[in-house]
């Protein structure tokens, strides 16, 4: 039997940005969790809180983020098509640029690697402009989150949901 694709390569632990503000946009964020974890050669690490956002340079309802830590085994390439995967079976739509979307999932960081190609740029080009990705990615990686990039974006409106129960 030839081997399963990727069963070889060295796992690294990931992050990814969940985001949504359209639809059921809690619903949709949990389902993605469920559905990172059950991506090939993929196990979720680590899930923050869900947290309730203002849009930043985007309209229409707050947002609901969260950030994800994964280990996989999965090439950054192969991991992004498999997340575009899951936004398109949620109904992503791309009418304009940061459009209100029914789930956006952003790759932050894959292991140290550093990546500038027209389709990926790793550590994510804006991620330490924002809250909505720093306050989640800090509560699950406080390691790689230096204490001043949260304090530059303290004054975006980020809100942690309670669990329900
Ligand atoms: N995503 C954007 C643009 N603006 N604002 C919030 N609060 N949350 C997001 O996930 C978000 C945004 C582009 O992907
Ligand atoms: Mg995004
Ligand atoms: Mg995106």
């Amino acid at each position: 039997m030839p081997p399963e694709p990727d069963a070889g390569r060295e796992p690294v632990t990931a992050y990814v940005a969940l985001g949504a503000n359209l639809g059921d946009a809690q619903g949709a964020v949990v389902a993605a969790m469920r559905q990172l974890d059950n991506l090939p050669h993929t196990r979720v690490s680590g899930r923050s809180s869900l947290y309730r956002t203002a849009p930043v340079d985007s309209g229409g309802p707050d947002y609901i983020n969260a950030v994800a830590g994964i280990f996989t085994r999965l090439s950054a390439p192969d991991l992004l098509r498999s997340m575009q995967q899951l936004e398109l079976a949620a109904g992503r739509e791309r009418p304009y640029r940061n459009a209100p979307r029914t789930l956006d999932l952003d790759l932050l960081l894959y292991g140290d690697g550093c990546v500038d190609s027209p389709l990926l740029t790793l550590p994510h080009p804006r991620m330490t402009e924002r809250a909505f990705v720093l306050v989640p990615l800090a509560e699950i990686a406080p390691g790689r989150v230096p204490p001043e990039a949260l304090a530059a974006v303290a004054r975006q409106r980020i809100e942690r949901i309670e669990r329900a129960g």
